[in-house]
Parts: structure tokens; sequence; C-alpha cells
């Protein structure tokens, strides 16, 4: 049904209805919410919203641009206090256009003059429009309007204007032959009195709408008594936040904190959740390229004992360099490179690897449980794009972003330039490949794996695996399948396994690995030489 039948039947209903302020697209919703079934669009809230005064400070256009935010918001109907029309016939009927345009049900406008003031300022000193001039307005906007059902309501300033009864009657009936679908009589007296009488010297040729913000604490069965068909809560809503706001502010202001107010306000999903962002979110899934997300696990329940005192109460993944943890550094690596879903595997003083944004999974037996079996751990984890990578080591974003490059299904992070590492590392884990990398500018920079291990004969050594490895959807599943494998022939000697020989036995089997060459730019931190020659890597 139209916005403007809805509202029209509101008005035309056998007892009275209700209409809420509001003044903004949030308000209007919540209004929407509580179960209203109308909103009206306030000149005094609006104009207040926008820290203006109630007198056309804010133009016709400001109004109808909240307006549009509102109907957008909301699928009850609104109806539009629009002052006098904005000017004269003609501003009315471009106003009414405009008004059909954007799906407002109706408008109401009142007898006085451009620029109007609001009727709770000196109220008796305002001029009343012209009763015929008036009466062309309303002539205007019903021969202007396309959709019969669109609403034009009068509204009377005579009583609030001091000019009396017969005067708001007199006007009433003229407003009713020029064809007003309602009449808002408005008054600004503390008790419901004045409207009473009104409504007892009326016909009932058309709907009345009253706005009793000052005659506040009349009972609801009154309006219903008097015959009165809709009644406008006119600005709770704008003066509700108005308290809440100053209370606030208020309260963080004195506490310089705000802890104090923080539970006895919406949380941020409330907001998220008035704004519809879930429905934002599943349309990102049909309309905007999915990137895959990358997830990340990091081995590292290994103490580290060549590091003396400093793995005494944390593993050597803790160990500080350069003012943070070895972990830290190769997560901040990671989330550069858009890997966020991290995992690491502690075993050795597990209590110890604290940092957030990271999952945290515990490995019983880390003396003698191998990093194939920390893997198999986090196997869950293992179910789409990853970067796996050893705790001690540091390296450099370019070689992460070069690895993540590479689209084959298992690719290993190699340094062809092994052989100018540090003299005093002993077991290495080296690997051979179809084809050397090339140092050429352009070259090549991946190859296949033929063979991986601590022991291959010296020559055709392709380059050094730095422990850092990634995998695709299919690679992650190629690798599972097979940890899943090993634990079920031989869940021993799956816990004892390292990485390379898993890696071995995998080439062997199921996958076919690659490699992704790299010149240098990582580091082993194994002991704490290794610490001094990071910093002097860094000089
Ligand atoms: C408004 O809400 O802006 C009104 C009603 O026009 S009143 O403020 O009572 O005049
Ligand atoms: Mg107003």
């Amino acid at each position: 049904m139209k916005n403007s039948t809805k509202l029209r039947e509101l008005l035309s209903s056998s007892s009275p209805e209700m209409i809420m302020e509001s003044h903004s697209g949030l308000s209007a919703k919540i209004a929407q919410e509580t179960g209203f079934k109308a909103v009206w669009a306030s000149s005094l809230s609006i104009s207040a919203s926008y820290g203006l005064r109630d007198c056309n400070e804010a133009s016709w256009s400001h109004i109808l641009e909240t307006v549009e935010f509102m109907t957008d918001s909301i699928d009850i109907p609104l109806l539009l206090d629009a002052d006098t029309g904005y000017g004269n016939f003609n501003n009315v009927r471009y106003l009414v256009k405009r008004l059909e345009n954007r799906r407002v049900g109706g408008m109401c406008i009142e007898d006085k003059l451009f620029p109007k003031t609001n009727s709770f300022i000196n109220g008796e000193r305002q001029s009343l429009a012209d009763v015929d001039e008036f009466c062309g307005k309303i002539k205007a906007a019903k021969d202007t309007q396309v959709d019969p059902d669109f609403n034009v309501i009068a509204r009377i300033e005579a009583l609030i204007a001091g000019y009396g009864m017969d005067e708001a009657l007199t006007r009433a009936h003229k407003y009713v032959d020029a064809g007003a679908d309602a009449l808002l009589v408005h008054s600004k007296s503390n008790t419901v009195t004045q409207i009473a009488e009104f409504m007892g010297l009326w016909d009932q040729s058309c709907p009345i709408v009253v706005v009793p913000t000052k005659y506040y604490d009349t009972p609801f069965h009154v309006f219903e008594d008097l015959g009165i068909s809709v009644v406008i809560w006119a600005n709770q809503m704008m003066r509700a936040s108005i308290t809440s706001m100053q209370d606030v502010t208020r309260r963080i202001y004195e506490s310089r904190s705000i802890s104090e107010v923080e539970p006895t306000i919406v949380p941020v999903s409330e907001v998220f959740r008035l704004q519809n962002t879930q429905e934002l979110l599943e349309a990102e899934l049909n309309y905007l390229q999915q990137i895959e997300s990358v997830g990340g696990i990091i081995l590292a329940a290994s103490k580290g004992d060549d590091f003396e005192g400093l793995t005494k109460d944390k593993p050597k993944a803790m160990v500080s360099v350069d003012g943070k943890p070895i972990l830290s550094h190769i997560q901040d690596t990671f989330n550069q490179c858009g890997v966020k879903d991290i995992t690491v595997l502690a075993g050795y003083a597990h209590e110890s690897v604290k940092l957030p944004n990271i999952e945290k999974i515990i490995v019983d037996d880390w003396q003698i449980n191998g990093n194939a079996w920390s893997l198999y751990l986090a196997l869950h984890k293992l179910n789409g794009p990853c970067v796996i990578s050893f705790g001690d080591i540091l390296f450099d974003k370019s070689l992460l972003d070069h690895l993540l490059d590479n689209p084959d299904d298992i690719v290993l992070s190699v340094d062809y330039t092994w052989t100018n590492g540090p003299s005093d590392r002993n077991v290495l884990p080296l690997v051979q490949c179809d084809a050397p990398a090339s140092q050429m500018f352009g070259g090549r920079t991946t190859s296949s794996l033929t063979s991986i291990g601590y022991k291959l004969g010296e020559s055709n050594i392709s380059g050094e695996w730095i422990g850092l490895l990634k995998v695709n959807t299919q690679g992650a599943k190629i690798m599972s399948d097979h940890l899943k494998y090993l634990a079920e022939t031989d869940i021993n000697s799956l816990r004892s396994m390292d990485m390379v020989s898993f890696l071995h036995s995998l080439s062997l089997t199921t996958a076919d690995l690659s490699v992704s060459y790299f010149p240098g730019k990582w580091l082993d931190v194994d002991n704490s030489n290794d610490l001094t020659r990071y910093n002097s890597m860094k000089d």
C-alpha cells in the first residue's frame, strides 16, 4: 500500500491514532521499530538537530534532504511539518511535487507568514496568514498532487495567536472547503479544554489532528472521547536525545573516562543493527570480488636451548628482538601482507605466549613432539589458503609477498643465496629443484622441488628452505590429507616428525611442491649470536 494511502487510513480511522516525531533516518527507524504507524517530520526537531532555530533558518531543501533519509529508512508513512509551505502557492505546488517523488504520505502547512516562528515562541504575537491566501495554497496543493491519496493537512494557529474560537472555526470551515484532507488544531493551553471546546463546536466535516505538547498530561482516552483522529507526539525523541547527550557528555567530562557511561549506552553493535549493516555484508558477498582470506600458522613450541638465560621463562619465539618478541615481528609481517587469522602452536612456557589477535593452540610434550605434530594439532586451521612459518625466523615483507603471489598449491620460500649465510650454522634444510634460481633481472623465481632434507649431496643444491611456506586451498587439502594419513598409519612417527621430514614424505607421496626463490633478507634466530647479527644487519 502507498504511504499516502496508509496515512489517509490513519486520519480516517474511528479511534485516535498516534504519530511519532522523528528528525533523522535513525530516529524514524526507531519510531517504526517501536510500533508507530507514521512519523511526524517536525520542523522544530529537524532544525534543532541542525543546531538551528525553528524559523526557516534551515532551507526547505535542507529539510527535504533530511526527509529523504527518513523515508529511505522506514516503510511507514511520513507526514511532513512543512511550516507555511516555504513561500506562496507556487512554492507549495513545487513542494508537493517533490514530496510525492519522495514517497511522503502528506504534508501539514500552517496559516502563518513566511518566515514562520515556532508556535511556542511568543505565539500570541505572531501574525496569521490571510485566509484567502492560505486557501489558495491548499487549493494549489490539491490541484498539484498526482496521487489522489496524498494528504494535505491545514494547521490552524488562531488559538495560539489569540484570535479566539470563532476565528479558528471560520478558518477551519474555509480550509475544508478549499480541499484540506484534515485540520491540525494547535493549542498552547496547559489543558485540553481549548481543544475540547473546539471539538464541541466542530461539525466533524473532516478529521482533526492535535499536538498535545503543552497539555501533555491529558489521558489518551480523552482524545478518543473528543473525536480526535490523530495525536502527534511532536518533539519527544529530539528532547530525549538532548537529555541523554547532556547527561552522557557531562559524565564523561567530569570523570575523564568513558567507562562509567559504557554500560548505560547501547553497544556499537546496536548502531550497526539499526544501520542494517548485515544487509551490506550479505550484498558484498554477491557483488564484490571475494578476496580469499589467508590464514597463518606459526610453529613455536620449542624452547630454544641456545639462548641460555633468555629462554628461562619463555620460548625463543617470545625472545625480544628490537624491542618486541620474534612472534610479534612475524605477526606484523603477516598482517602487512593481509594474513590476519593467525594461530600459534605454543609448547614450552606457553603461558608466556600472549599476543593480541592471535589464537593459541597448546602443544603438550613439546620436548618429544616434532613440529609436524604441531601442524597436525592445527589441522582445523589448515582448511584454506594458509601461510605456515617457524616461530623463530625474521623475514622481509617482500619475501612473503613474493610467496603469496605464487599460484601453486604448496610453495616453499627458498633462499638461493644460502651459502652466504652465517658460517656457524650446522644442519640446514636444503632443497634441490628442477631448475636453479636465475639472478638475472626478470629471471627464474620459481621451480619445482625434487628433494628436501638436511643431508643432500653438496652438488645441485638449489637453496635453503627458510621455514616458511604457503598453501592454497588445494594445497591445504593435500597437506591435511597427508597429515591424516600419517596419523592413521603411524601416529608415533608423526609425533616425532619435524617439518623437513614431513615435507620430504609429502614430496615422495602425493604432492608437487614448488619453491619461491629469494635472495637473503631473512634470519633464523637460533642463539644470541643471531640477535647480534640482526642488529648489525639493521645497521
Ligand atoms: C513542530 O513539531 O515543529 C511543530 C509543532 O510544528 S510545534 O512545535 O508544537 O509548533
Ligand atoms: Mg513545526
